[in-house]
């Protein structure tokens, strides 16, 4: 997959606003300040082109990105986020759902876990729709530049473990060094066929 002919389309606030879905569509999911917006950058290799924030809550609406007139990348607001009102806590859950329900050309959502944390009880309920819904995901663990080896190895089995993952069916990465892009790059590639 080449990444170097990348625009930034638009930002979808409602279903109706989604660009037609004749492309193949790749969607980033995962808890608020993992780093979904950080690793989309890291993978297409810009600096800055998705907005990234130490403050959890940054990315709103559903972001899309073009790829060479031949992929869509698009970056999901996070969830359990506390800080935003449940109403619209609420509305962004309804209009992300119907959306992963929805759209015929998404072929894979990537799952983006922080490598530090515990099996989050919201990972699992995601993964678990998405396999009832036939969806197929990938989940990847980011952040491992904050690890050693051994914490990391460590953490990876206890998630693993923790959401019923193979180790063989999910990514280590980290947005900071870039470890694990090529192989994600792979991986993706692997997910993604004509639409
Ligand atoms: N050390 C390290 N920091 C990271 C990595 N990925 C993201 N961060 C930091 O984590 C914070 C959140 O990153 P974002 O990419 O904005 O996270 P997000 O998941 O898009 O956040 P929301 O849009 O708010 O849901 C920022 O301060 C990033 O610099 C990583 O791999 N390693
Ligand atoms: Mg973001």
């Amino acid at each position: 997959m080449d990444f170097s002919e990348i625009e930034f389309l638009l930002s979808a606030h409602s279903l109706k606003q989604l660009p037609e879905g004749t492309l193949p569509e790749i969607a980033f999911a995962g808890r608020s300040n993992v780093g979904k917006s950080s690793l989309i950058n890291r993978l297409i290799g810009r600096k800055a082109l998705v907005k990234v924030s130490g403050k959890p809550g940054k990315t709103q609406g559903l972001n899309f990105f073009k790829v060479a007139d031949s992929l869509y990348l698009v970056d999901l607001p996070g969830y359990g986020f506390a800080k935003v009102s449940k109403s619209m806590q609420e509305s962004w859950q309804g209009l992300i759902s119907s959306y992963l329900e929805t759209r015929t050309n998404l072929q894979c959502v990537v799952i983006i876990i922080d490598i530090r944390h515990e099996p989050k009880e919201q990972d699992t309920q995601l993964m678990g729709w998405l396999k009832s819904q036939g969806i197929p995901f990938l989940p990847v663990y980011t952040k491992m530049d904050k690890l050693s080896g051994n914490e990391r190895t460590k953490n990876a089995a206890s998630l693993d473990r923790g959401h019923g993952i193979l180790a063989g069916s999910r990514v280590l990465f980290s947005a900071k060094t870039g470890q694990g892009r090529e192989e994600l790059v792979q991986v993706l590639a692997s997910f993604v066929h004509p639409v």
